[in-house]
């Protein structure tokens, strides 16, 4: 749902000039130094990016899905790294507590995160609990008016930045599957808490991901989103369901971005003394290419018009996310058949697209995550989406 259409070609004109203005600019620095500049971070408050998704009563910008995913169409189009940055506040970090958190929780947390002054992870994935989320670990026990928490989190997205944890601890150790676990908002400065040092990871330098330790952390009961037991595990699922839009919408931009260099490199690079674009087995990659793109993109605005309908779309995120990121790997992979041995180097920017997007795939549930969830709601339902 488009609310109105002037005030968001001003937001996505807005986006798109601070993408190729300030971000693209950025990319070789961050790959090189690990650190999204504090310049470019004040002008992503600035913007209200930090504030995207949450309603404007806490002063963020309210958009809808569909507008969400316009902002992440033109987002992708630099390196993923930018995204994360925000993207974890404003999608996975914050929306456990606008779903399913009190009246109390959502005044007291969410006008800091729309502002950007309160950083937020989520801390589902541990060592042994990564794609049987509900098989999770860490335990909070209750203890008078507060909870004890212990366990460890793994890769958990600005970990080492984060001023507010949306964690999933078990509360009820009987009950070992999804029912046992509860959701609570974690101060990141709570005595008991230790980020391990920074993963050393494959691509998306500039986004840094960590373990995080709780030892006897105390944690008030009132921390407990919701203020109910045993939510927890459902409230991960919708922060989910709706992230994996999000996700798909990136992996949209990215392959634009990286068709469109492709693109260009073809019709300049002269080979057998014509453009290589001029080949039809090139040719042959990039039509693929668009055509899976026209896609992806048509299938994750689709998605985002349904559920700001208020359909349910667990199915819908799931193909979107499972279809765009394997697409968007596919892009990757021929824009550097594509580039040929430039392809490989890092000063063409395009090998490090092609290992940045990789995680794509991974995160958020890995493509096997999606197929069983999208099989399993349609032999549930008995009908195809
Ligand atoms: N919205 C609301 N509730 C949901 C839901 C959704 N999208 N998906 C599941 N639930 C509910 C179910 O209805 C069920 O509730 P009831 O017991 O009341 O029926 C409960 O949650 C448990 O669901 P389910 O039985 O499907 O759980 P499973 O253990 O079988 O696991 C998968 C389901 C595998 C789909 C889940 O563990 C998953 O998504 N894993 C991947 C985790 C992931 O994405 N990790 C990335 C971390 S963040 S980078």
């Amino acid at each position: 749902m488009i609310r109105d259409a002037e005030t968001l070609k001003v937001l996505l004109d807005s986006v798109e000039r601070f993408v190729q203005e300030r971000l693209v600019p950025a990319e070789n620095e961050v790959a090189e130094t690990d650190v999204i500049p504090a310049d470019i971070v004040a002008d992503m408050k600035a913007m209200g990016l930090f504030g995207l998704t949450l309603p404007e009563a806490y002063g963020g910008l309210g958009v809808t899905m569909e507008e969400e995913v316009m902002v992440m169409l033109a987002m992708g189009q630099t390196s993923p790294c930018f995204r994360s940055l925000f993207g974890t506040t404003v999608g996975i970090g914050s929306l456990g507590i606008l779903f399913d958190g009190t009246q109390e929780q959502k005044d007291k947390y969410l006008p800091r995160l729309a502002s950007g002054e309160c950083v937020a992870s989520f801390a589902l994935t541990e060592p042994e609990a990564g794609s049987d989320a509900a098989s999770l670990k860490t335990t909070a026990i209750r203890d008078g008016d507060h909870y004890v928490v212990n366990g460890t989190k793994r890769y958990i997205t600005n970990s080492p930045h984060a001023d507010i944890f949306t964690l999933m601890a078990r509360t009820d150790p009987n009950n070992k599957g999804a029912g046992g676990v509860s959701a609570f908002i974690v101060e990141a400065n709570t005595p008991g808490i230790t980020i391990g040092k920074i993963d050393k990871k494959m691509g998306q330098r500039g986004a840094h991901t960590a373990d995080v330790i709780f030892e006897n952390c105390r944690v008030p009961a009132t921390q407990l989103i919701g203020g109910k037991e045993g939510q927890g595990f459902k409230t991960a699922m919708k922060v989910l369901e709706k992230g994996r839009i999000h996700i798909a919408a990136i992996c949209v931009g990215a392959a634009e971005r990286m068709l469109r260099d492709a693109l260009r490199y073809a019709t300049e690079r002269k080979q057998f003394g014509q453009p290589i674009a001029e080949f039809q087995l090139v040719q042959a990659m990039l039509a693929d290419s668009q055509a899976e793109l026209y896609a992806a993109r048509t299938m994750v605005i689709d998605a985002a018009r349904r559920r700001d309908e208020g359909r349910n779309v667990s199915t819908e995120a799931s193909c979107c996310k499972l279809f765009a990121s394997e697409m968007c790997g596919r892009v990757a992979d021929r824009a550097v058949q594509i580039f040929g041995g430039a392809g490989y180097l890092s000063e063409y920017g395009i090998e490090r697209f092609y290992r940045d997007v990789r995680l794509f795939r991974l995160y958020e549930g890995t493509s096997q995550i999606q197929q069983i969830v999208i099989g399993r709601n349609m032999v549930k339902e008995g009908r195809i989406a």
